[in-house]
């Protein structure tokens, strides 16, 4: 099976707790749009739902296939979101935001009564950090902001480049107009106490380390779809 293939099998996965009449989260990435296509499909045979999408990206392919959108002010509070992720581990942390879209879908998925994560095998490690940490900055003192995440990394004894990201020739922008730090610092053994002090950075808007936000994840491998509660 190849890795579209374990997508769309954890996305089928995924679209079995989608019921009537559900306002959904909609997650950005590959793995995500293998869901939002099975969704398509379903609406189409008329299941209704109401979906928020967490990236202008994602709203573009649901309206495309035709799978409702509204707003999250319109709907302020959701049954489900589905999405992907970077990486998680068996506490069912992630990191987020190798698609850019971080702080959506962590607001996204905040405002969930639950969360499915669908990832393909590939995602799960035993401690997270291998992927680069994405970390959202404003871009209102870049450079002080990325002093301040230095010293904080350095205080829980992590290391390591922090990449601004770019797109193409320009600084990428993120559908809220920030931008984003690669951080590669490696295994981070205490993903909370590096988050705690992430959020307490004022010019850091968000970071991609999701932690008790997940239900359970769906995860996808030669064997089919399992489910992984932490
Ligand atoms: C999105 O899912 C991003 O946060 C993350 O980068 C991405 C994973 O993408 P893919 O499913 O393409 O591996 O939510």
């Amino acid at each position: 099976m190849d890795a579209r293939e374990m997508k769309i099998k954890a996305a089928e996965a995924a679209l079995a707790y989608v019921e009537n009449g559900m306002r959904l989260g909609i997650g950005t990435g590959s793995t995500a749009e293998e869901f939002v296509r099975l969704l398509a499909e379903k609406v189409a045979d008329g299941l209704q739902v109401q979906g928020v999408p967490t990236s202008e990206r994602t709203a573009r392919l649901c309206l495309e296939l035709g799978v409702p959108l509204k707003s999250l002010d319109e709907l302020p509070e959701l049954d489900l979101t589905v999405d992907g992720a970077d990486e998680l581990d068996l506490q069912l942390r992630l990191i987020k935001g190798g698609g850019g879209a971080l702080l959506r879908e962590k607001i996204v998925a905040a405002a969930s009564q639950r969360m499915i994560v669908i990832a393909d095998e590939t995602k799960l490690v035993d401690t997270l950090g291998a992927f680069p940490l994405p970390i959202e900055v404003n871009a209102f003192g870049l450079t002080a902001t990325r002093i301040a995440v230095e010293r904080a990394a350095d205080r829980l004894g992590l290391s390591g480049d922090l990449k601004l990201r770019r797109s193409g020739e320009a600084v990428f922008t993120t559908d809220g107009g920030h931008h984003i730090l690669d951080a590669s610092f490696g295994r981070i053994p205490d993903a909370e106490a590096l988050a705690n002090r992430l959020n307490s950075i004022p010019g850091v808007v968000e970071h991609g380390l999701f932690i008790n936000l997940a239900s359970f994840a769906i995860i996808a491998g030669e064997a089919g779809a399992r489910t992984l509660k932490a």
